[in-house]
């Protein structure tokens, strides 16, 4: 079975050749969407990721639909037993483990960069602010969509209380993990808009119980209206910037860095 990094879509591919990489892996993997209840059935978005039609979606979108448009919500029924973990699963840092093995009670939520308050927030605090729970689904641009009922703080909310100054046009998550053993850790970006879109949540619940490990505990970003490599996982602080070219690779995420685009709107 190719391995999970050969699926992705590599810089310079053509994409039949990577719709056929991605189809061969669909293949190999089909039992354990069996087991897990999600699917690989492949969403619009994720055909159109494959085809690279992205673009044009998403300026047929803004014409057609606003950019405040809900993503659909699904029923209690519709929830998979399981939710499918991907990429990392189990952040192997002293500093995460650490974190893990006191049940995330010394874990604090940073805000910095372009801000008016700097503020950070114990899990206990983030826990106490208003909530939202919504079961939504979500697709993954190796070809399989999943199922899941998210609990969390409304990132709109962080922003009111950290002031984002006028200048601040991205928010950039900060994750625990080095995945594939790279030497800086995951991260993600949204645009303001996406932000503070009312189901953009920093869920620390997943199907009514604690958010667990392999799905980014103890806080992961949902952005309901995006493809899977958005939702960064183990966020562990955020950043408000005007542009990204202090961070990383200078694309806005870890998989932009290595040639995703930074869209991935449904
Ligand atoms: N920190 C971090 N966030 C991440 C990833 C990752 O490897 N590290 N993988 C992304 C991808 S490609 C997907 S599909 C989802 C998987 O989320 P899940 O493990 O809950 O299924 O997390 C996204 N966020
Ligand atoms: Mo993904």
């Amino acid at each position: 079975m190719a391995n999970d990094n050969d699926r992705k879509r590599r810089p310079g591919d053509r994409p039949d050749a990577r719709r056929r990489r991605v189809l061969g892996g669909l293949g190999a993997l089909g039992a354990t969407s069996l087991l897990s209840g999600c699917d690989w059935t492949q969403s619009q978005a994720v055909q159109n990721f494959l085809g690279h039609t992205e673009k044009l979606t998403q300026a047929a979108q803004r014409l057609v639909a606003s950019r405040e448009a809900l993503a659909p919500e699904y029923d209690k029924s519709q929830i998979a037993p399981t939710f499918r973990p991907n990429g990392s699963i189990n952040p192997q840092t002293p500093a995460y483990q650490q974190l893990v093995d006191s049940n995330f009670a010394d874990y604090r939520l940073d805000f910095h960069g372009l801000v008016d308050n700097p503020m950070s927030f114990s899990l206990a605090e983030l826990k106490a602010m208003p909530s939202r729970t919504q079961i939504t689904r979500h697709d993954c641009v190796e070809g399989w969509s999943c199922i899941g009922q998210w609990t969390g703080v409304v990132l709109g909310h962080l922003l009111d209380r950290v002031q984002p100054k006028a200048n601040a046009r991205y928010v950039v998550f900060h994750c625990a993990d080095h995945l594939y053993g790279s030497p800086q850790p995951y991260y993600e970006s949204l645009d303001m808009i996406e932000a503070r879109h009312p189901q953009t949540i920093l869920a620390y619940g997943l199907n009514g119980g604690d958010l667990p490990v392999a799905n980014g505990a103890p806080l992961r970003l949902r952005a309901e209206r995006q493809l899977g490599y958005k939702m960064a996982k183990y966020v562990m602080h955020i950043e408000l910037v005007e542009n990204f070219a202090h961070i990383q690779g200078g694309h806005g995420g870890y998989w932009e860095d290595r040639g995703y685009d930074w869209w991935a709107g449904i």
